[in-house]
């Protein structure tokens, strides 16, 4: 632990020999908190040193007003991974005050410089935006993989991870796309179509660009994998990396985005079998001696998202977070101590009646079941079932 301990992550000179992290207390616990950490007290800090993995924007992790919470996060707690979050394959527009970024928040404005002349553009020439604010990069240029661009993201994020000391234990990416994606509510405002290779065949004519615009991504994920070393963290979003087994290898981990239904709305039952699978060994590579996912529901609350969270977690061996209706974390509501796993998760009924997944605990069982519906019908950790065994 006195590498974590002494700020070091990930390394340009080759794997760290990490020792492996052992998870001595269960359901594993990890932050998401996507804003500042200046409003953060002792109690708060000492509340997110309870967790094994925190997720914080990666211009926050290199801020130089973090550096003193993260700090006191690692004295308090030397085994924890702070990951940096970016969007993949994109950037913010600027706010007009580059001043305030320049001191604060470095990082987005070095970004924003270094891909400036990436912007993908579409076949009326307006700027291709995902969402509002955020323009897509264009991963083709002279019609080939835009490896350009995936030298200047490592070569940036290696001068930072190096001037902060290496302040990031790994990142995660938001999210992997199969195709590129526009946010129906800004759709109206995009101008024109896709055609990133801009040989005037749009992107949905276009299978070489088809294919060139998911190989991009993937070679970015390698890119960061040669340059950061076997223990420097990656945690994929999005639907790819939970069905892709080749993008999933360079994967550490995944996040499970309003779990267990995804954005994509699969039933309950849908979503735990497909975390459940996704754990299976060899899928993913581990880093520092295990994987990393977590399952996460912004929409949640205490009984019902928040605690599938938990329970799910527990079956697949992976971190949950809290969260109440935003990506600002808050502490800790939940109370379940299970004590450690005695086997391995077993599924049992069939999924045209009842399924349930259950796995013993030291001190009682989770059991999650299912109706035919795919719906969630039970689910709970029963402390009964340690007394009964
Ligand atoms: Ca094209």
């Amino acid at each position: 632990m006195v590498a974590a301990a002494a700020g070091c992550g990930g390394s340009s000179t080759g794997p760290s020999p990490a020792p492996p992290v052992p998870a001595l207390v269960y359901p594993e616990k990890a932050v998401v908190h996507w804003q500042s950490l200046e409003s953060w007290d002792a109690a708060t800090i000492g509340e997110a040193a309870k967790s094994d993995l925190m997720i914080l924007p990666i211009e926050r992790c290199f801020s130089k007003e973090s550096q003193g919470i993260l700090g006191q996060i690692r004295r308090l707690n030397p085994g924890i991974q702070i990951i940096g979050y970016r969007s993949v394959l994109s950037v913010l527009t600027l706010y007009p005050d580059t001043s305030y970024l320049r001191t604060t928040l470095p990082y987005v404005l070095d970004y924003y410089n270094a891909v400036r002349d990436d912007w993908a553009w579409t076949t009326a020439h307006d700027t291709l935006m995902m969402w509002k604010d955020l323009i897509l990069l264009n991963p083709i240029k002279n019609g080939a993989l835009n490896r350009d661009l995936i030298d200047k993201m490592v070569g940036l994020l290696d001068e930072y991870q190096a001037k902060s000391g290496g302040v990031m234990d790994g990142i995660m990416h938001d999210y992997f796309m199969d195709d590129p994606y526009i946010n129906p509510y800004i759709r109206g405002s995009v101008i024109g179509d896709i055609d990133f290779d801009g040989d005037g065949v749009v992107y949905a004519d276009d299978s070489e660009e088809q294919d060139l615009f998911y190989r991009w991504q993937l070679e970015y994920a390698k890119a960061i994998r040669e340059h950061f070393g076997p223990n420097f963290i990656q945690i994929g979003n999005g639907a790819p990396p939970q069905v892709d087994a080749e993008l999933a290898h360079l994967m550490n981990g995944i996040f499970y985005e309003l779990y267990p239904n995804n954005p994509w709305g699969m039933t309950d039952r849908a979503g735990l079998l497909r975390l459940l699978d996704n754990q299976r060994s060899g899928y993913l590579s581990k880093a520092k001696g295990r994987t990393w996912s977590l399952c996460t529901n912004e929409k949640g609350n205490a009984n019902y998202n928040n605690i599938f969270c938990l329970l799910s977690s527990l079956l697949a061996g992976c971190m949950y977070t809290e969260m109440q209706g935003s990506y600002v974390f808050s502490g800790w509501t939940l109370d379940v101590e299970p004590g450690a796993p005695l086997g391995p998760t077993t599924i049992e009924g069939k999924m045209d009646s009842v399924l349930t997944v259950r796995r013993p605990f030291k001190n009682g069982e989770v059991r999650i079941s299912f109706y035919d519906t795919g719906r969630r019908q039970l689910w709970l950790f029963d402390a009964a079932a340690s007394r009964s065994r």
